[in-house]
């Protein structure tokens, strides 16, 4: 199986480099609204760009995706919210199986019906254990997954899930407070997972300063994904980009 773009997340957690991830819902972004956003991406040095969402309506996946490539050769990895939110034209796919929960069509079904269509994309795979984090509000994902969250304060059971995921042979480990969250993770938790496991961790959900952004990094984040917060204000893409690099520099 290809790897090259997990590669660099691999490269980049030895060398203590953190990343940022701008997500990107194609359903809340308008032609012009996304130009700004991409302009603002190539000047930040942003890592990736995360492309999906819980529940994307539109069909304008693939010109979205085109768009960003029109713009930018910043990579792009689909985070699909269901197997039909693939495209031929991004980078990587990162193939989520929901092991916060235990609603078995998001563990394994769903893949098994889009298998033939994920192969034939011919993208870049990445197996990636997902974990849902009570955000203090439901949000669309803890919704629409119809599986509970792992409770805000159960460190312990945070690390295990990640553990066991490294086990399986997932080989990302992405903790999500949901997009808009009232509380992003805290640090504690996010520190009690990243000392149990070697593979990269993507933190995300409800993250809207650059301090926070900071200290996720500080406690272990390797890639921190900011949507919402970008949609309301995208000059914020810059001063996150400090922060995360910032503490990129504190830790190498
Ligand atoms: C959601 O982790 C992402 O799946 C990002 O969340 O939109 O709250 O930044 P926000």
């Amino acid at each position: 199986m290809r790897q090259e773009l997990y590669n660099t997340f691999i490269d980049k957690k030895q060398l203590g480099k953190k990343s940022f991830a701008v997500l990107i819902d194609p359903d809340k972004v308008t032609p012009s609204n996304l130009h700004k956003l991409i302009d603002t991406a190539v000047m930040a040095k942003v890592d990736y760009f995360f492309v999906g969402g819980s529940l994307v309506i539109s069909n304008h996946l693939d010109e979205c995706i085109q768009e960003i490539k029109s713009g930018s050769n910043i990579p792009v990895v689909l985070f699909p919210g269901s197997p039909s939110q693939v495209s031929i034209y991004a980078d990587a796919l990162l193939y989520l199986s929901l092991i916060s929960g235990r609603n078995p069509e998001l563990l394994i079904g769903q893949h098994v019906i889009s298998a033939p269509l994920v192969k034939k994309s011919g993208l870049e795979i990445m197996p990636t254990g997902y974990m849902v984090i009570d955000g203090g509000a439901p949000t669309t994902v803890s919704y629409i997954s119809n599986a509970n969250p792992i409770p805000a304060d159960k460190n312990e059971i945070a690390m295990c899930t990640a553990m066991a995921a490294e086990m399986l042979g997932m080989k990302l480990i992405y903790m999500d407070a949901g997009s808009g969250a009232k509380n992003p993770i805290s640090e504690g938790m996010i520190r009690t997972v990243a000392k149990h496991i070697e593979s990269p961790l993507i933190v995300g959900g409800g993250i809207t300063t650059p301090e926070k952004a900071f200290q996720n990094c500080q406690a272990g984040a390797d890639v921190i994904v900011i949507g919402n917060a970008i949609e309301k204000n995208v000059n914020l893409i810059l001063e996150m980009s400090d922060a995360i690099q910032q503490a990129s520099s504190t830790i190498a």
